[in-house]
């Protein structure tokens, strides 16, 4: 299967609407010079803005028929109710958000969030139509403890356990080790734990899904690192946190061919 690569820009708590709009815009322009200027098709561009930057990327990109899609940096596990500050998967899909991270790791620990409550939350972002963005990665400790791929795989069992048939759905393979800490893994670590995560989807839900299912790495991805991850067979993009806040560096990580 030919699956489409996906580069995908988690802003964090960074850029503000007015920001966002300037962004998406330079962002656009730069992707068509340099699909121009390279003859690539190129892959497929995604953006994960806070929240409060949703209604004005989604107005851009309707009106001038950009070909950036986005999402959401989470969703709630609830469709509504006394959940102050939270955000449904409905409210995502009225913005045209295509996709929403679930399970980063800085929700993960900074927000406690825990692999019950993460599964629910796939079954919700499933449930609107959205396409979970499920991230997995083990920290220093337990790739000491218990080595590459065990916490990985065991949180994607998790986060699956209430789901099944064929959902369209994307892994984030992000070792906690190398998020925002410069140090990325090696090509061939991400390869590695991504061929055991796509054996354990093929376990879970089949062969087809195994095969249509991209897998990124995300922690530290950046324009001198890119080419070597999307060279394993099982890297079909990337999460990219800092380098994705600069226009040219964003572009030049998407244009990694
Ligand atoms: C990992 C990644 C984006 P960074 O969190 O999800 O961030 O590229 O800054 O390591």
């Amino acid at each position: 299967v030919a699956r489409v690569p996906l580069i995908a820009g988690n802003w964090k708590l960074n850029l503000d609407h007015l920001q966002a709009i300037a962004f998406v815009q330079k962002l656009d322009w730069t992707l068509k010079d340099a699909r121009h200027e390279y003859g690539i098709s190129g892959s497929e561009v995604a953006v994960f803005p806070p929240f409060t930057d949703l209604r004005s990327v989604q107005n851009l990109v309707a009106a001038d028929k950009l070909s950036i899609v986005f999402g959401g940096q989470d969703l709630s596990e609830h469709d509504s109710g006394a959940f102050t500050g939270e955000i449904s998967g409905a409210f995502l899909k009225a913005l045209d958000c295509t996709y929403v991270i679930i399970g980063h790791s800085e929700r993960r620990t900074l927000h406690s969030e825990t692999d019950e409550q993460l599964g629910r939350k796939v079954v919700a972002a499933l449930k609107h139509g959205l396409v979970p963005v499920l991230c997995v990665g083990e920290t220093a400790e337990d790739l000491e403890i218990h080595g590459p791929s065990a916490v990985p795989v065991a949180q994607l069992r998790a986060a699956l356990a209430g789901v099944s048939g064929t959902p369209n759905l994307v892994v984030a393979y992000e070792p906690v080790w190398a998020i925002g800490s410069g140090q990325a893994a090696t090509a061939e670590q991400a390869e590695q734990v991504a061929a055991t995560l796509r054996a354990t989807l093929a376990e879970l839900l089949g062969e087809e899904v195994a095969d249509a299912t991209r897998i990124l790495y995300g922690g530290s991805v950046k324009s001198t690192n890119i080419a070597g991850f999307m060279r394993q067979p099982n890297v079909d993009g990337a999460l990219v946190g800092g380098a994705s806040l600069d226009v040219t560096e964003f572009a030049s990580i998407a244009r990694f061919q």
